[in-house]
């Protein structure tokens, strides 16, 4: 398998992750979207990483695409519940870390923009909802809502994924304030080797 990524991509750190928590093998090819040269539209026509070459040459892309896949072809350890009612709330706080991702690359790329393009209300707009995807991330944990079930989720992976993003752009964001534990279930989920090994560069 080829995972098309770049190595700062929090959606392709999700699939780093699964991919190391399942033990399998692949090769990384690093391709930076936003760079003239890159191949990633041969991939995926949206020009967007994650990309995954699979063994037989069939192509998925997005993330959530990638890691169902991954679960379907090799299911242990599995990411989600067998039972699809059950799965539910995992798909929903996948979802939420996913838009909190969402919401901070956003916030990066306006960030990124020079002084007199860029819109402090749109970079405010995005931290408005990263702040309420916290919260509502801390309520869903507090209550098992698809996060901390016992076995490591693809909702859990997102999380650490959306925490990890946060202390690679926006160290001054302050995910950990008032959240004692999300703060605490964030930093066991960056301690993991999976994570540890996909650590962006800084
Ligand atoms: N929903 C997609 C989002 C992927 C995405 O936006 N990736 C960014 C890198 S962090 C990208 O490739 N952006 C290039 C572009 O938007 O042209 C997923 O979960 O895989």
């Amino acid at each position: 398998m080829r995972l098309i990524c770049s190595l700062t991509s929090p959606y392709a750190r999700k699939i780093r992750v699964v991919l190391a928590e399942k033990a399998l093998p692949f090769e990384l090819v690093e391709d930076i979207p936003w760079n003239e040269a890159t191949r990633v539209p041969e991939f995926n026509p949206l020009g967007k990483v994650p990309a995954l070459v699979a063994d037989d040459d069939s192509v998925w892309f997005d993330s959530p695409v990638i890691a169902e896949y991954l679960d379907v072809m090799h299911p242990e350890p599995p990411l989600l519940p067998a039972d699809r009612r059950a799965a539910l709330p995992v798909h929903q706080s996948e979802a939420l870390a996913d838009g909190i991702i969402d919401a901070s690359v956003l916030a990066f790329l306006e960030r990124s923009r020079p002084q007199e393009t860029r819109s402090q209300a749109q970079i405010d707009r995005q931290y408005g909802k990263i702040g309420r995807g916290l919260d509502a991330l801390a309520r869903r944990l507090a209550s098992k809502a698809g996060l901390d079930c016992g076995q490591l989720s693809i909702a859990d992976i997102a999380a650490g994924c959306a925490v990890g993003y946060l202390d690679l752009r926006f160290p001054d964001f302050g995910w950990r304030d008032g959240r004692p534990a999300l703060t605490a279930y964030g930093e066991a989920l960056l301690a993991r080797p999976s994570f540890r090994d996909s650590n962006p560069p800084g």
